[in-house]
This record gives structure tokens, C-alpha cells and sequence, in this order.
């Protein structure tokens, strides 16, 4: 396969687009695949991790730093840009095994043809570091100049967020502090360049004044010559250290392009080693799935070790820079199996956030844990109560996500409990996995009412993952992860307790909380869970079959705007059957091995024509429910839904004026988990792994790596042939 995605022509349209599909970063920031000379109309970001800021009534969202890759080019006087009508050919790839984005352009001047071409990589050996290298060829002898510079006036959704930047330089060293609005929260970014001193040009450099942060390079390039830049850049804030510019400056000592590239090279060769996929027979499954795999890598938190990922990672401000229970139900299992210890950061996220879930639970008039629905630094809920904008009156729509997706802590319990399953470490249960599963079963236990007439708990007023029907009683999906959570607290509490006695003793778990977990057993076998009528069918929430029954089409062709909100109070679906998303599906995935093949199908059956689909987030559990009643092919679209979501690309990039684009991590999530735990059926059973392999009928062979406490597995599926060898022990 191909490990590059490319196109070979320019236009405004795509710029959105191809500023996600190109996009590059590790971690710890996301730049997207923007051009060196574009600016902040071409939604140029170099998008920062876990940093955030809210500038008055806007909504609160993560900062972008300075761009330090702004270079542009002037040949004998004329600027030279994508733009320029002189164009003759240009193309911008992404090689995605590498985690390198590429540019080259040929514009024809009076005197003959000028080339450049640059490529560009966000370290992932050494998350602060960008490189670039800037390459001119021209047919004549030529006067060059070359801007290059940190470009201050930086893309905001809800900015701007800063309220000064102050630029700097040392010799041939740029400096930009940006420093946030009313908060002690900075901003360095730093930029060297150097040109290759093999070449005599006759450098003339005009360096920048204080107010801007751009140097000149003036020189005289023979024919046939090539010009060689190199820009290391570095950034740091001050979730770095209180001081990022003299981290920063410290830094840039150390580090050298090349040294800095091949480090890079090494580190995305180690990440394949153990996560590149084979599917002999299908090539764009292929292609997609591993490009797919490198969006995953390039939002995973490396650097720290309670960080998660967005719900649109880090390719800019929209979903407010959040994380939703995207990470723990869709991405986990990637990292899970493939790169533990950042499971674990994930998860450590979470843990470190409790006092800010508690907070929201309190505010409700609840007991425990209530996760954010937007999560942010803290546990700070992002969410607005008003999410939506009315298409008719302009006015904001009151919308429940942050107060009735009750389902968001359980999602926590889930991963914390799948952490433990998988790795048996007990560690992270001491250091507050185990409050953590405590408070959330707490809240659930103070979500649930008993009706006089009924002799059962309920759990009324609350938002499923189809977030179009609001307020409902018994949902299914959220009463049995509540019914989960309170299952997980009693065994987690027990387990801890007989095999680490003192320990328990010695944590600093209220008592009174560590006692009513470990009563919690009346209460959970009292929970109404709704089982599958006689038709095999699970209602969504009560009262869900008595809605209108049509199809999304039908919904759809009810709309007065194209861009109204199907949700909600007046919403096209509200009243209906139609669903956002994976709902009753996605409950059976979880707990399929409870339900009867009957049961999967059906349901199945029921909600897809009945399901919009509107979330990346839908396609891959339908695509998992199919490999569980043994309907690969049936599951197969909807993999390739989820897998081909970011090389794709497409989608709603604008509402109104506002930038809603990004990319997905979740459907990128899902589609591994389809690939590994659907078409493969990999489970773990007493450290063994055991497979119930269903392969789409096209496939000849899937090939895959998996990491568990310590071994790594590399599997080989052909038909329904398994076979498996641990190849390494790497870790003890
Ligand atoms: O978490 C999802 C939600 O389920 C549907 N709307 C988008 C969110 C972020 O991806």
C-alpha cells in the first residue's frame, strides 16, 4: 500500500478539508496541513494540548500558538505563493507513515521556472519540536528574498486569546512570547534558521523589529542552484514550566535538524512496529485503516501523564478542544492493546479530574461523580447549555447534553475497569482508580428513583448516546452502564479489599462511601434494565415505540433549512424514531455476551433504517454488532464508514460562520476495534488471546500486532485459520 495521501491542484474549497486531511502533530500539538505561506483566512493552527482560554461570553477553547512555520517567497521582486496565476504545478503530500507533509511548487516567471519545495514534521521523539526544510530551485540567476518569520496574528474560533506578543531575535534565532488575556498563561515559540552554508548566496539578512516577528534573507541564487533553509522550531507553554521562553532557549541548544528528523523517523518506526495492519485483498481498507491508526497517534498524549484526546484531537478549536466519552468508548481499545501506557494517561486523565466531576455532581443535587460532557482542563464542563443556534432566529436553542448525558461517567468506570482486566495492575486502582469507580458508582446509585407503583429503580430525565431525543425515562444504553458502574464498584472494592487488605485500610477512601459501594448489591439487582420484547427488540427509552415511525430520509425531507437542528424541543426527529446514532446498539455491543444472537440481529435489524448516522461515532458499533451475529459482510460498509471517515474527508466544515471541521479519533477508534475485536474477535481469556475470526468474504488475510502485559502477539487470520506467535517480551 501507498503510505501517502496527495493532491495536485489548489482551491479555496478544500482548504478546510485538506487543513485536517494533511495534518501533522504529536501530542502535544496539532499543525495543520496548511501552506508555509498561508495565514489565519486559510485556517492556519498550530493547535496546543490540554492549554485553554475563553475570552468574554465566547465559548472557552484551546489556545493556538504563533505560527513559526510562516515562510514566504519573492523572486526578482515578485511574491511567489500558491495564489500566484503563474502556477504550473504544485502537490502536497502527506506521508503518513513518517508523520511528513510536503509542499512542492513551480511557478514560470519571465526568466524561466522557479521550484520550491518544503517539507515539514512535528516531532514525536520530542513533542515541542517542529522541523522544516525549505528548498528553492530556479532556471536563472536569480534574486531570492525569503520571509521567514513566527506569524503572531494567530486563527481563533472565540478568540483572540492573546493580548500581547512580543517578538525577539538573536542572531539568526526568532522569538515570540505570547502572553494570554487577564491569566499568567504564555506562549514561546521559538524559531532557527539556518542556510546551508555549502552554498555561497552573498546573505544579506534583515532582521525583525520588536512589533513583528519576520526576518528577511536576501541573496543571489545562481541557475540550476538550490537554496536550502532549515527551520528548527520549539514550543513551550507555561503548563511546561513558568518560564517557556528560557525552557525554550535552553532547548534549542541541544537540537539539530537532522539529529532531530531521524529521532522523529525512529520513533514513528516503533509506533508501526506494533500497530501497522495487513489486509491482503483490500487494499483501501488497508490504507484507510492505517491512516486512520496515524491520526490516532499523532492526538496521543506521549509527553505527560494525565492528558486525553479531543473529540476532534488536535486539529483545532472546534468541540471547544474537549474531551467527550469519544476516548474511553471508542479510542481506548487501540491504546489498550497497542501502547498501554498511553491507556493509562488517558485514564489518568479522568482519575486527576474527579474533584471537578464531584463539583458538577453537587451542582446537579447529586452524590459522586458527574463526569463533563466537554471535559477540559480540571474537569471543567465546556459544554454550553445553549449548544445550538437556531437557523431561523439566530437565537441559541437550550439544549441538555452537560446535565442529562448521565451515561459520561460510566464510560470512565468502563475504561478504568478494562485497564485493570487487561493489565491486572493494581497500582492504578490505588492511586484513585478505585475512588474514582466509588464515586461514579455513587452517582449512579443517586440518579436512580423508585416509582410507588412500580417495584424497580428507574433512572428519568436523561439524554442516550442519540442525543435527539432529550429527557427520556429508561434508556436503555444508560441504565445498564449505570447498573455496570454500581457491578463494577462492589467487585473492585472486594477484589482490592481480599488481596490488598492493608492497602485498602490505608487509602484515603471516604468510609462512608467504601460502605454503601460495597452495599450497593440490593440496589443493583433492582435496577430495571429493559430486556427484548418478544420480537427480540429493546425499546430505547420508554415510550420510544409509540413515536412516529419513519425513516431518516423522510425526517430529512421534512426539513425547512438544511442546516436545522434535527433534535430538541422543535427538532425533525424529536417526535420520531429516527436516531442520531448508535443507541440500543451500542449497550448490545457492550454486553453482547448477555443477549442471544436473536437479540443482536433484531435489534439490528430495528434501528439501522431507523438511524441517521449523524455522528462518526454510530457507524463502527453497527459495524461491531454485525461481526457479532456473525454477519461480516453486513458489518463491512459500516467499517468502511468509520475507516475511510479522515482520508475521506468531506463532511460539514462551516455552520453558518463558524468553523465546525476537524477530524475524528472516535471513528478512527471504532474502525480498529472492528478490524481487531469484530472481523478478528480478539478477547482476552486468562492471558491468552482467543479469536473468533469473521472475515469480510473479499479478504484474504489479516495481519496484526497486539501488546498485552508485556508480550507481543503477531497474528495471522486467513479465513477462519488463526495463527498466532509472541514475538517479544518486551516490558516486565
Ligand atoms: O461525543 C459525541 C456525541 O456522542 C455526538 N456528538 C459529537 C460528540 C463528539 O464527538
Amino acid at each position: 500500500m501507498e503510505w501517502k495521501i496527495n493532491t495536485t491542484h489548489y482551491n479555496s474549497e478544500s482548504v478546510a478539508d485538506n487543513g485536517n486531511r494533511f495534518l501533522i502533530g504529536n501530542g502535544y500539538m496539532g499543525i495543520r496541513g496548511t501552506l508555509d505561506e498561508c495565514t489565519k483566512e486559510h485556517l492556519v493552527a498550530v493547535n496546543l494540548a490540554g492549554i485553554y482560554d475563553q475570552v468574554g461570553k465566547g465559548w472557552r477553547e484551546p489556545l493556538n500558538a504563533p505560527n513559526p512555520l510562516w515562510t514566504v517567497l519573492v523572486v526578482n521582486g515578485e511574491p511567489l505563493t500558491v495564489f500566484s496565476s503563474n502556477v504550473v504545478s504544485h502537490e502536497m503530500t502527506l506521508n503518513f507513515r513518517a508523520g511528513i507533509f510536503n509542499r512542492k511548487t513551480t511557478w514560470r516567471l519571465n526568466d524561466g521556472f522557479v521550484t520550491l519545495e518544503s517539507k515539514r514534521f512535528a516531532s514525536i521523539a520530542d513533542v515541542h519540536l517542529i522541523g522544516m526544510k525549505y528548498c528553492v530551485t530556479s532556471t536563472f540567476d536569480a534574486e531570492v528574498e525569503i520571509l521567514a518569520g513566527i506569524d503572531g496574528d494567530v486563527w481563533d474560533i472565540y478568540g483572540p486569546h492573546y493580548e500581547r506578543i512580543e517578538f525577539g531575535y538573536e542572531e539568526n534565532l526568532l522569538s515570540s512570547e505570547a502572553f494570554v488575556q487577564n491569566k499568567s498563561d504564555q506562549v514561546a515559540v521559538l524559531r532557527q534558521n539556518r542556510f546551508d552554508e555549502r552554498q555561497a548566496y552573498d546573505l544579506e539578512v534583515i532582521y525583525p523589529t520588536p512589533i513583528q516577528g519576520i526576518s528577511s534573507y536576501r541573496m543571489n541564487l545562481l541557475k540550476e542552484q538550490t537554496l536550502e533553509l532549515t527551520s528548527v522550531c520549539l514550543v513551550y507553554t507555561t503548563k511546561d514550566d513558568p518560564n517557556p521562553l528560557i525552557r525554550a532557549k535552553n532547548h534549542i541548544k541541544t537540537v539539530n535538524y537532522e539529529e532531530a528528523l531521524k529521532a522523529h523517523l525512529m520513533a514513528w518506526e516503533e509506533i508501526w512496529s506494533i500497530s501497522e495492519v495487513e489486509i491482503s485483498g483490500d487494499v483501501e481498507a488497508e490504507t484507510a485503516m492505517n491512516y486512520s491508526i496515524y491520526h490516532l497517534n499523532i492526538a496521543a498524549p506521549r509527553h505527560c501523564q494525565n492528558l486525553s484526546i479531543p473529540a476532534r484531537a488536535l486539529s483545532g478549536q472546534t468541540y471547544k478542544g474537549a474531551i467527550f466519552w469519544d476516548t474511553e468508548m471508542f479510542m481506548l481499545d487501540y491504546f489498550m492493546y497497542t501502547q498501554p501506557e498511553i491507556a493509562k494517561t488517558l485514564i489518568k486523565y479522568r482519575i486527576d479530574t474527579l474533584a471537578g466531576a464531584k463539583e458538577k455532581a453537587k451542582y446537579y443535587g447529586f452524590e459522586g461523580a458527574f463526569y463533563a460532557w466537554e471535559s477540559q482542563e480540571g474537569g471543567f464542563d465546556a459544554c454550553s447549555d445553549y449548544n445550538v443556534t437556531d437557523v431561523f432566529t439566530q437565537r441559541p436553542v437550550r439544549t441538555y447534553f452537560k446535565d442529562k448525558q448521565l451515561h459520561i461517567s460510566a464510560a470512565v468506570v468502563k475504561a478504568i475497569m478494562q485497564y485493570f482486566e487487561l493489565t491486572g495492575e493494581y497500582e492504578i486502582l490505588f492511586k484513585g482508580g478505585l475512588e474514582t469507580v466509588f464515586e461514579c458508582a455513587m452517582f449512579y446509585r443517586s440518579t436512580l428513583i423508585k416509582p410507588i407503583i412500580k417495584d424497580r429503580y428507574e433512572i428519568h430525565d436523561v439524554i442516550g448516546p442519540d442525543e435527539y431525543h432529550e429527557r427520556v425515562n429508561n434508556n436503555a444504553y444508560t441504565n445498564y452502564m449505570a447498573w455496570y458502574s454500581m457491578k463494577s464498584a462492589i467487585e473492585l472494592g472486594n477484589l482490592v479489599k481480599a488481596h490488598h487488605p492493608e492497602t485498602y485500610e490505608k487509602m484515603d477512601i471516604d468510609f462512608e462511601i467504601s460502605r454503601k459501594c460495597r452495599n450497593l448489591n440490593e440496589v443493583i439487582n433492582q435496577i430495571y434494565l429493559p430486556l427484548p420484547n418478544s420480537e427480540h427488540i429493546i425499546e430505547q427509552f420508554d415510550g420510544y415505540f409509540k413515536l412516529e415511525d419513519i425513516s431518516p430520509e423522510t425526517a430529512k425531507s421534512r426539513l425547512k433549512h438544511p442546516k436545522e437542528y434535527w433534535g430538541g424541543g422543535n427538532g425533525v426527529a424529536s417526535d420520531t424514531q429516527v436516531i442520531k446514532q448508535a443507541d440500543v446498539v451500542t449497550m448490545l455491543e457492550l454486553y453482547h455476551e448477555i443477549f442471544s444472537i436473536e437479540d443482536l440481529k433484531a435489534n439490528w435489524e430495528y434501528y439501522e433504517p431507523r438511524t441517521e448516522h449523524g455522528s462518526s461515532l454510530s457507524a463502527c458499533m453497527y459495524a461491531m454488532v454485525a461481526c457479532r451475529f456473525n454477519a461480516p459482510d453486513k458489518a463491512y460498509p459500516f467499517f468502511m464508514k468509520s475507516a475511510t471517515t479522515e482520508i475521506r474527508g468531506g463532511g460539514k466544515q462551516w455552520a453558518g460562520l463558524v468553523y465546525i471541521g476537524g477530524t475524528h479519533p472516535a471513528a478512527s477508534g471504532g474502525a480498529w476495534k472492528n478490524l481487531i475485536q469484530g472481523f478478528a474477535g480478539l478477547k482476552f481469556k486468562h492471558d491468552e488471546p482467543v479469536f473468533t475470526p469473521n472475515l469480510p468474504s473479499h479478504w484474504e488475510k489479516l495481519k496484526f500486532r497486539i501488546k498485552h502485559k508485556g508480550n507481543v502477539f503477531n497474528v495471522t487470520i486467513e479465513g477462519e485459520k488463526v495463527s498466532y506467535s509472541i514475538i517479544s517480551k518486551e516490558y516486565p
